[in-house]
């Protein structure tokens, strides 16, 4: 008889499996590296002398190799209006998420103290994103959040200090998660441990993703030119501007129809300027590494 399962744990030769609501520890058949297995595959897994034994893999639909997980749907992107948001911060987790194949979506804590991020919020991202506003001081709008993370394995990510383990700790019912443990960092050259589990809880599952370091733009799989198509909100209007390929960069405003509209204020100004940026971070990357 054989199981399904998604790996949530790894140490060494071990590996610890998730099957129907039970995680049970595993060895991998010797046909397959112990290596080649990560923290979120999916699993067919036989009984055999009491023994656990991972027969095979499924095919995965991505793999991030820092932290090492497979298969992650969804990247919870926390903000909160104290610390204050760092957009740039927020456009680089999106594309990060696009590139990879995972659905992103923001998460605006500490509605308790404020919401004066929510009408910003709302206009640059909420026509393409899931936006979910919430509180996890005072529970605001967690069932919301519960539902869009059930079944689905997540990983928070976001600055210091917005409340990321505050809200792990609510959805897995645990008090006791370490701060700054269970958070994608953004910060540079801090080294962690590249270990990855996931936890589950109620349906829930989690990654760990403390190993997560930097999001240097450098970092991202995209080639500049390729940036304007992981706009969702310019798609939308591309077809709008005179050259299929227009890049709404160095075209002239009569021919791009993304600089018409955020001139006229219908599409965000900042998050434009900041698109420019990553254009030309992007840019200069590919110059450099193409000649
Ligand atoms: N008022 C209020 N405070 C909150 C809320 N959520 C978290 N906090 C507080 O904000 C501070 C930071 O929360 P953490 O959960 O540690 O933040 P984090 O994102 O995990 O930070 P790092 O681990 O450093 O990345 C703590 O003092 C929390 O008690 C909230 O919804 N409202
Ligand atoms: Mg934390
Ligand atoms: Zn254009």
């Amino acid at each position: 008889m054989e199981l399904k399962g998604r790996v949530v744990k790894k140490l060494a030769d071990d590996f610890w499996v998730h099957v129907n609501n039970d995680t049970i520890k595993c060895k991998p058949r010797g046909t397959l590296k112990s290596s080649g297995i990560y923290v979120g595959d999916i699993v067919d897994v036989s009984l055999q002398n009491n023994l656990y034994i991972i027969e095979n893999l499924h095919k995965r639909t991505n793999i991030l190799i820092r932290p090492p997980i497979a298969n992650l749907q969804q990247l919870i992107i926390v903000i909160s209006s104290v610390p204050k948001p760092d957009y740039m911060i927020v456009d680089k987790l999106i594309l990060f998420a696009y590139s990879h194949g995972i659905t992103p979506i923001i998460v605006v804590n500490k509605q308790d103290l404020s919401e004066s991020e929510n009408q910003y919020i709302n206009f640059a991202y909420g026509k393409f994103i899931k936006i979910i506003c919430v509180s996890a001081k005072t529970g605001q709008n967690f069932y919301e959040l519960k539902n869009t993370l059930k079944n689905k394995v997540s990983a928070f990510a976001g600055q210091s200090a917005v409340g990321k383990s505050a809200l792990i700790n609510m959805l897995l019912e645990k008090e006791t998660a370490v701060e700054g443990e269970l958070s994608v960092k953004i910060m540079r050259g801090k080294n962690t441990t590249r270990h990855s589990e996931i936890y589950c809880h109620d349906d829930i599952m989690i990654a760990d993703t403390s190993g997560f370091t930097s999001l240097d733009e450098r970092l991202l799989p995209i080639a500049y030119y390729e940036l304007p198509y992981y706009y969702p909100d310019y798609n939308e209007y591309k077809s709008e501007c005179k050259y299929s390929s227009c890049m709404h960069f160095n075209e002239p405003l009569q021919d791009c129809k993304i600089k018409q509209l955020v001139n006229d204020n219908k599409l965000d100004k900042f998050r434009y300027e900041r698109y420019k940026k990553i254009y030309k971070i992007l840019e200069e990357k590919w110059v450099r590494t193409h000649g």
